[in-house]
């Protein structure tokens, strides 16, 4: 990835055609709400609301007099933490101060269709200049968040390019683990722009068993394209790089003492970037992934986040000095991406030294020798890229089908009945790495690169390239589910399905 960043990023920055914004226009939006299926069952309540959140133009000081202009909740950068007591039901207010209709999206949370927060299963929008009371009951407990689920096409200011990131912490009918203190770290780059080309490193993940059959497809696919005059398809590069909305060395320190156990929430908010992350001379010990516990908690030296990932992780403060929590990727970490961790009563210059090699393996944090529960069904998914084939951004489909990109709510091509299980084998015909999530649902790990594993719950996880991967879940939550590559690049540019219950 770090290698890739840097690249990009020396790119000649392109001029962003007038073109692909138009598919994305607030007024094929504002048409689409008039298709969305009722909600018989919207309640409206009246009282006070639990939440209100403002979506807003505003300015962000991501160093001092340093001032980026984006669109935020609340008029901060991430949004503010909101806490849940799980199943105890919420109100929240959106105000939308903006032009364009907005969706608002609760990932990770097992809501209804028209709360959820997406236009593709039908969840009206928050329109220009207005807004919307929504109820919900949160749930499952842990680490959440929500972000806009607006398509951002062309527009490197709108959908998640823009600052709509915010935490959301359900809290458990029990709190397990004991820690001394939680601290929230939002992950998240600033000032995007495109470029062409560069190949992103992927030798973290492991396992790291490609199929030939993937790769030769994928490969002869992209040389057909190139061997046409086709450029490489748009990447999307950033200038500046921060923790909780503050470039390295400019925000609050993260105080501790020595002998504390400091619960860390790390999300990675980024529209399309994986981010690494470590401390020197401590490590994490990882007890849940998107904020489900994972049945074996176990220390690594690196946390590796896909977008939208999220890891709870405990630090045992015992390697006093001032130390800079940051990016593996030097060119990042450069640029803003780390934070300061400054042991009480030490005030030294922070310092940065790189972990031993790493690699991320899910099942590391999985039930030891278990086996899945076999499915009810399975459905088969191949990834493709058709590189450049969208006005120069690569089109993205499943088993040959790009979601339009003209349209909201298409009809779904996967069927459920409510309480089977269903198992999605996901083989990825491109190069490149797909933090893949699931609406509405929570799915089990079930073979990682042809690796069986069980127990580890998740709603994101990364396919990497030229890899097969298999996930289970239980059709619990009816209604339109949208299933997608939550880079934004790529849902944009056709990579999205939905799945209804039949
Ligand atoms: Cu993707």
């Amino acid at each position: 990835m770090s290698k890739d960043v840097r690249t990009r990023r020396n790119f000649l920055k392109l001029t962003v055609t007038a073109a692909g914004a138009t598919f994305f226009s607030p007024s094929s939006s504002l048409s689409q709400t008039a298709l969305a299926p009722q909600f018989p069952g919207q309640r409206l309540e009246t009282g006070p609301p639990d939440y209100i959140l403002h979506i807003a133009s505003s300015p962000v000081e991501i160093a001092p007099k340093h001032i980026v202009s984006t669109i935020a909740y609340n008029g901060q950068f991430p949004g503010p933490l909101l806490r849940f007591k799980e199943g105890q039901p919420a109100t929240i207010e959106v105000h939308n101060d903006t032009d364009t209709p907005e969706q608002l999206h609760w990932h990770g949370q097992m809501v209804s269709a028209d709360v959820d927060g997406a236009a593709e299963e039908g969840t009206p929008f928050i329109p220009a200049r207005g807004m919307r009371r929504i109820v919900f009951t949160p749930r499952p407990s842990g680490f959440r968040f929500y972000h806009t689920h607006n398509r951002a096409g062309a527009d490197l200011h709108a959908g998640q390019y823009s600052g709509q990131v915010g935490p959301v912490y359900i809290e458990p009918k029990h709190e397990p683990g004991s820690y001394d203190r939680e601290v929230f770290l939002v992950l998240k780059e600033f000032e995007p722009s495109f470029s062409q080309g560069g190949d992103m490193a992927q030798d973290f993940l492991t396992p790291a068993t490609r199929v030939k059959e993937l790769e030769t497809s994928g490969e002869s696919a992209m040389k057909a394209s190139l061997a046409k005059g086709m450029p490489h398809g748009y990447e999307v590069g950033y200038r500046y790089f921060t923790i909780n909305g503050r470039m390295l060395g400019h925000g609050e320190p993260v105080r501790v003492k020595q002998g504390e156990r400091v619960l860390f929430h790390v999300l990675n908010g980024s529209a399309t970037e994986i981010r690494s992350l470590a401390l020197p001379g401590h490590s994490f010990k990882v007890v849940a992934l998107d904020g489900n516990e994972v049945p074996t908690p176990a220390e690594v030296p690196v946390l590796w986040l896909g977008t939208a990932e999220r890891i709870s992780a405990i630090v045992e403060m015992k390697h006093p000095g001032v130390w800079i929590m940051g990016d593996l990727a030097d060119d990042d970490r450069g640029h803003g991406m780390g934070i300061v961790v400054e042991y009480a009563e030490h005030n030294t210059k922070p310092v940065w030294t790189p972990p031993r090699p790493f690699h991320w393996d899910y099942s590391r944090f999985a039930k030891g020798d278990a086996t899945a529960v076999s499915p009810d069904e399975t459905f088969e998914m191949r990834f493709a890229k058709d590189n450049a084939a969208e006005e120069g951004f690569n089109r993205w489909t499943i088993n040959g089908v790009a979601y339009p990109m003209t349209q909201a709510v298409v009809p779904a091509s996967f069927h459920l009945k409510q309480g089977r299980r269903y198992r999605i084998r996901m083989r990825n015909a491109s190069d490149d790495i797909h933090p893949i999530h699931l609406h509405r649902h929570s799915f089990e790990l079930t073979k990682l690169a042809g690796k069986p594993t069980a127990g580890v719950m998740k709603d994101v996880v990364r396919v990497g390239g030229y890899q097969e991967m298999e996930v289970d879940f239980t059709a619990d939550n009816p209604g339109l589910t949208l299933f997608h590559c939550h880079q934004q690049l790529h849902m944009d540019f056709g990579f999205m399905t939905l799945f209804d219950y039949v």
